[in-house]
């Protein structure tokens, strides 16, 4: 016969259980932060296109570009699998398969980077890990005496479905490297990139000029015409 303490024991442990079940569950689904002047996403339907992507910036780009569509999207900030590969399109199509198997759900990965010309490419698929351990300070060092600047942005989206179908899109944008960063909107390597045909960076523009030149922009945009074409 369990005592009293045991059963309350048991029952706040249960408890606390389920409390912690909730917390992560409304962490991963992330209920929609309405944007000025923007509807409300809420609530999703069968419709509504999940994002899985810890990166805010990333998310709310994608969602000022497919707004004026129409097009619904919501944040999904779970972990992925991030296979190893110079190739942005594998990388994104295989997160983007196993995670709509995970969730049950179709879903949408993005996987981008900068890819510098004189230096190969670099850093492409690895701009994540640079920006978090040398920063836009130390990039801007490994470009020191590089007076040849281009390089290019890219974004490569993979919308997949728990049957395992996908499908891709990808979007470019070409420009140079400043020679110290300027502008303090926007993310990652935005103070430093100059696209073709402006005369600021990204983070100088702001979200207008942002959404008229970026590669996300690009590719979300042709994911937009792709979806309303096909009605799925
Ligand atoms: P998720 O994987 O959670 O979506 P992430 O930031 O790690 O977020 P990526 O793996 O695709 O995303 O890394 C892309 C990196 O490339 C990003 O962290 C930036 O450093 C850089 N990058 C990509 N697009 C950019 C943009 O529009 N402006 C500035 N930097 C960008």
């Amino acid at each position: 016969m369990p005592s009293m303490l045991q059963v309350r024991s048991e029952g706040s442990r249960r408890a606390i259980v389920r409390l912690s079940e909730r917390k992560w569950r409304n962490r991963v689904f992330e209920k929609p932060r309405k944007l000025h002047g923007e509807a409300d996403t809420s609530p999703s339907d069968k419709r509504t296109l999940w994002f899985v992507t810890q990166n805010r910036h990333k998310y709310q780009e994608a969602r000022r570009t497919l707004d004026p569509f129409g097009i619904k999207i919501r944040m999904l900030a779970s972990p992925k699998t991030e296979i190893q590969s110079t190739i942005l399109g594998e990388i994104a199509k295989f997160a983007a398969q196993e995670a709509a198997k995970k969730h049950k759900r179709r879903v949408l990965v993005e996987d981008s980077g900068l890819f510098v010309r004189i230096l190969n490419g670099f850093p492409g698929t690895f701009s994540s890990y640079v920006h978090d351990t040398i920063g836009v300070g130390g990039f801007l060092r490994l470009m020191n005496r590089q007076t040849r600047r281009e390089a290019y942005f890219q974004a490569s989206l993979a919308l997949a479905s728990p049957r395992g179908s996908s499908q891709e899109f990808s979007g470019k944008v070409h420009g140079t490297i400043s020679h110290k960063p300027s502008g303090t909107q926007g993310f990652g390597f935005d103070p430093i990139f100059i696209p073709r045909g402006a005369r600021k960076t990204f983070a100088q523009g702001g979200t207008q000029f942002k959404d008229k030149y970026s590669h996300r922009a690009i590719a979300f945009r042709k994911l937009a015409r792709w979806y309303i074409r096909t009605k799925i």
